[in-house]
């Protein structure tokens, strides 16, 4: 069987759901390839080690570029920082390596639109890791709507809601700097609504957003922690939050239909709440992370009497990757998601073929939120291009 040795970069949070993924798909689906954990790559030597260890990574490497100019290396990884996207993607491009990528995928549109383009004239497979696309339940929303039991969409209503900062000392972490995340919510969260929108609405014609920061300055973060989501905390010495800690979007689909995206921090009680509501005029859905097994479908067509939303729990053989897994009702969980993305990624390069999403929708989805953000600043709806 043929192998693809795969270079990660980054090695925390996104780098341990990105291992598990490249171990477990090939135990669990048939590939005709088979990924290759060749080489990890960190800054902090020690901790890396640590992490290859436990995961089987073969090699360490503290230089990203060092990762980039191996021969041996087909993909690379990237899970590190916002800000370091556009430079690795480029270089690994150029060196015809096949990209899977975190998100949000870059710093700026004008960023993630030169990965694009360097991508494709370099011919190598893009993958943007929006994982909550290949949530089997997710995928059924779809289905549904292209058996046409929505029929026409005229509402999205997204909110991504987190608490994880509300504690005023919890420290300056780098998601929290703009120099290194990009943006705050409206670029980490609202990133993956607007995903969604886009995968089961459609394209979004122009957007009219508000933004707001509730605490201005916080505490530096110990700085081996502060890749992670510990309130690690150094000393005394504050620091500038330079991210918005909430943002709030309407948008108009090229459609017609109506969305509301909302991202926030700030919501005790959400830890990690990813909902979103489709209304069409056959038919609703809803989605919620939190019970992310399961679907929720009205439709119109029911005899009046005996209307009401619908539990679909997405755990039947005939749901997205589910005969890979476990027999019906034996649920799944959020680093499914990863496995299935490293699935089709892989099966797209085995077979020449595109995955989505892809550096094209990630481009799309940076265009958009910028957008909002822009809007924000200048108190005025924008036209996307
Ligand atoms: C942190 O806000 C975070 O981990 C995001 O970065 C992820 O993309 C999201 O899935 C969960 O929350």
């Amino acid at each position: 069987m043929k192998k693809l040795n795969v270079g990660i970069i980054g090695y925390k949070f996104m780098g341990k759901a990105h291992s598990n993924a490249w171990r477990k798909a090939p135990y669990f689906f048939d590939l005709n390839v088979e990924p290759v954990l060749k080489v990890a790559c960190g800054r902090h030597e020690a901790s890396l080690k640590e992490f290859a260890d436990r995961w089987g990574w073969e090699e360490i490497e503290t230089d990203w570029q060092k990762v980039i100019a191996r021969e041996d290396v087909d993909i690379i990884d990237i899970g590190v920082p916002t800000a370091l996207h556009h430079d690795i993607a480029i270089a690994a491009a150029r060196a015809g390596k096949h990209l899977f990528c975190e998100k949000p995928m870059a710093m700026s549109y004008a960023q993630a639109k030169e990965m694009y383009e360097v991508a494709e004239e370099n011919g190598v497979k893009h993958y943007l890791n929006h994982n909550y696309r290949r949530c089997p339940a997710v995928m059924l929303a779809r289905q549904l709507i292209e058996d046409g039991k929505v029929g026409r969409i005229f509402h999205w209503r997204g909110a991504y809601l987190q608490s994880w900062i509300v504690d005023p000392n919890f420290p300056l972490t780098w998601h929290l700097q703009k120099e290194h995340a990009g943006g705050g919510p409206h670029w980490d969260l609202n990133s993956h609504s607007v995903d969604l929108a886009r995968f089961l609405v459609g394209e979004v014609k122009s957007v009219s957003c508000m933004t707001s920061q509730f605490i201005k300055e916080r505490l530096l973060p110990d700085e081996e922690a502060a890749g992670t989501f510990k309130g690690v905390v150094k000393g005394t010495d504050k620091g500038t939050v330079s991210v918005e800690d909430a943002a709030f979007m309407m948008a108009e689909f090229e459609n017609g239909a109506l969305g509301s995206f909302e991202a926030t921090r700030f919501a005790p009680g959400r830890k990690n709440y990813n909902y979103f509501e489709i209304y069409g005029d056959k038919g609703s859905l809803i989605f919620d992370l939190e019970r992310m097994n399961e679907l929720k479908f009205f439709s119109n067509e029911d005899p009046a009497n005996a209307q009401g939303f619908r539990t679909i729990i997405a755990t039947e053989a005939e749901h997205a990757y589910i005969a890979n897994w476990w027999p019906p009702g034996h649920i799944i969980g959020y680093e499914h998601e990863f496995v299935h993305g490293v699935v089709d990624f892989l099966n797209a390069i085995d077979q020449d073929q595109k995955i989505e999403p892809n550096f094209y929708d990630g481009m799309r989805a940076m265009q958009i939120l910028e957008a909002g953000l822009q809007s924000a600043a200048e108190g005025r709806r924008i036209e996307l291009g």
